[in-house]
Order: C-alpha cells, then sequence, then structure tokens
C-alpha cells in the first residue's frame, strides 16, 4: 500500500494527500550563478492539530523552517523548531514570511527541475506522518511581480 501512495504522489505532485496531512502549490525558483541555497513555498493543511517539525530533500545537505524576525530595524531569517499546524488551516510558507529553506543544494535548480520533500508533521498525540510532495522548479524571478521577500 505505501508503495502505491509512493506512486501516486510522483504522478500528481500538484496535491499530495497523505492521510490527515495536504500540500499543496510547492514551488521553488531556479538558482543564480553561485546561488547554493532556494527558498520553498508551500501550503500545508492538517486536519489534526500538529506541527510541522521537519522537512528534508535528498538534493540538499540541509533543510531549515525559517521565521522572520524584527532586529535593529531589520527582518532576519532565524531558525524554527517547528511551526504550528491548527486542524483545518491551510498555512502558507514562503510569502514573505516563514519559509522553508534549502541549505547545502547539491547542483543547480534549472527551471522545470523537480526538488524531493519529505515533510513530517507531528499531531498533538505525537504520532508523526511524513508526505512527499515534488516542488517544481520556476523561473528565476525578474522584473514586476517577482519580488520574492516583500512583506505585504
Ligand atoms: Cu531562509
Amino acid at each position: 500500500m505505501r508503495i502505491i501512495i509512493a506512486t501516486i504522489v510522483l504522478f500528481f505532485s500538484i496535491q499530495a494527500w497523505a492521510g490527515n496531512v495536504a500540500v499543496s502549490d510547492a514551488s521553488a525558483r531556479a538558482t543564480a550563478p553561485g546561488q547554493d541555497s532556494a527558498t520553498i513555498r508551500l501550503s500545508i493543511t492538517s486536519q489534526k492539530d500538529g506541527r510541522l517539525v521537519a522537512v528534508s530533500s535528498a538534493i540538499a545537505g540541509a533543510v531549515e523552517i525559517h521565521g522572520m524576525v524584527h532586529e535593529n530595524g531589520m527582518m532576519k531569517m532565524r531558525p524554527m523548531d517547528s511551526l504550528p499546524l491548527p486542524a483545518g488551516k491551510t498555512v502558507k510558507l514562503g510569502a514573505g514570511g516563514t519559509h522553508v529553506m534549502l541549505l547545502g543544494l547539491k547542483k543547480p535548480l534549472k527551471t522545470g527541475d523537480i526538488v524531493p520533500l519529505v515533510i513530517t508533521v507531528e499531531f498533538t498525540d505525537k504520532k508523526q506522518e511524513k508526505v512527499d510532495v515534488n516542488a517544481g522548479v520556476k523561473p528565476l524571478a525578474t522584473g514586476r511581480g517577482g519580488h520574492d521577500h516583500s512583506m505585504h
């Protein structure tokens, strides 16, 4: 059964359901030359109260959940241990605030590439659920509307 689910996830990566957790709209941007980190955007909906506790990817040395904090009048990224996922609420990551960050990319991200991710959610009863997600790589943002770090 697990193999069948994994296969379905591979072919229908737009929205991955695995039990209580749905992940949608997962995407990244192509990397600029020399860039070895990348921000992942995605939306997570958990049907039960839980927390996003880990994200991993075979193509990155490390994956962190980053929050944004004000420090001396500047917005800075800070790693978070976990991110609350209230039951039934869609939590968006990557829209200028909390985001998932790939560090130590093993290869550059090119438009059309797929970034494999494993997302781990822990529920209030301490049970964990892992969701396989494929994030599509979009072209590097340029010009209007391409402001990934806008705080609006
Ligand atoms: Cu970050």
